[in-house]
């Protein structure tokens, strides 16, 4: 069987005119930031890795010492290139600027260094997670404004997995397209072209100990799941619950399921528990793009006009079916 690496499949996007060489290349360094993050992550004890890094990030929740080197990792691989304007990365504050002495393209990147890091410790999947924008036309050094664009206007999102199998999904808008890392040749071989998520599924994905804190429409569909059979729904449902966010699309990528970090009077004035810039747009964008669905609830994810790099949102994603019967009773409550 003739295997096709991942620098093979660009070049064809590339020609039949789906990415610029910019993009392109943008996306070969992610995936070597990413070889490289995995061979860190891989290691665990053995690099000395795991456990706190001893300082907070952002979101003031406490930095494991992985997420300071995918970090470093995606930032170093990506400034030099001169295929972006610049980057923003759920573990800092600020825009990342392009250092001066550095070409500047027409990108922006985005990303969740180690999405589901509290999961490490226990040698539980994590993953990274990026978002392409175009910077706005005549913009050289852009402001967080620039940033602060709708989920609808990315140019490609994608994420990483690093499971059993180290694992790049992508999307350039044409499709999604999975490809695993042979560790002994060090290439991407795409291995799973034009994923598809089912319309319909029988699996669920929420945190369940949150259940007295969410509003009645979530609480409604939930309870009407666990009635099973005998219930409305007519029929058994299954339940899962990485905790690790790109796990669990992972699981509906592959096989279907609906997966749900609603609002709740827990998280309320956060606006929600997950990062619309870093988790939330690229994964709605993966997850249409392969024929499945993504709200808030009460909106279509990549239609949520950004207003802050950090800003968080609900996010209900996957089987078609069921993402639109719980937006539904949304709109019904
Ligand atoms: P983590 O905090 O470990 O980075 O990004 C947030 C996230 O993980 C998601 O990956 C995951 O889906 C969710 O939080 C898990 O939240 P709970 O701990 O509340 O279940």
């Amino acid at each position: 069987m003739q295997r096709i690496t991942l620098t093979q499949f660009l070049i064809e996007q590339q020609r039949a005119g789906r990415t610029t060489a910019d993009l392109r290349l943008l996306i070969e360094v992610v995936a070597r930031a990413v070889k490289a993050i995995s061979v860190n992550v891989s290691k665990g004890a053995l690099a000395g890795v795991l456990g706190e890094a001893g300082s907070d990030n952002v979101q003031g929740e406490a930095q494991k010492k992985l997420d300071v080197i995918a970090n470093e990792i995606l930032i170093q691989a990506n400034e030099w290139g001169g295929h972006l304007a610049g980057m923003a990365s759920e573990e800092v504050e600020d825009i990342r600027p392009i250092p001066r002495e550095f070409p500047k393209g027409g990108y922006l990147l985005l990303f969740d260094p180690l999405d589901g890091s509290s999961n490490i410790d226990v040698n539980i999947s994590v993953g990274t997670i990026f978002s392409v924008l175009r910077c706005p036309e005549g913009c050289v050094e852009p402001s967080e404004a620039e940033f602060l664009q709708p989920g609808r206007d990315q140019v490609a999102a994608g994420y990483a997995l690093y499971g059993p199998s180290t694992q790049l999904i992508l999307t350039v808008g044409d499709g999604v397209h999975g490809f695993t890392l042979d560790r002994e040749m060090g290439s991407f071989i795409y291995t799973h072209p034009f994923m598809t998520v089912p319309v319909d599924t029988h699996e669920f994905a929420i945190n369940a100990s949150n259940a007295r804190f969410w509003e009645a429409p979530v609480k409604r569909y939930v309870s009407e799941m666990q009635e099973g059979k005998t219930g409305p729904r007519g029929r058994d449902f299954n339940m899962r619950w990485v905790a690790s966010m790109v796990a669990d699309v992972h699981r509906i990528l592959t096989r279907g399921g609906v997966f749900m970090y609603p609002i709740d009077e827990k998280c309320r004035a956060q606006g929600g528990k997950l990062r619309l810039m870093y988790e939330a747009n690229p994964m709605a964008m993966i997850v249409e793009q392969a024929g499945g669905a993504a709200t808030t609830g009460r909106e279509r994810i990549l239609d949520v006009a950004p207003t802050r790099l950090h800003q968080r949102v609900p996010v209900i994603l996957g089987s078609r079916n069921e993402v639109e019967r719980v937006t539904r009773y949304h709109a019904e409550d």
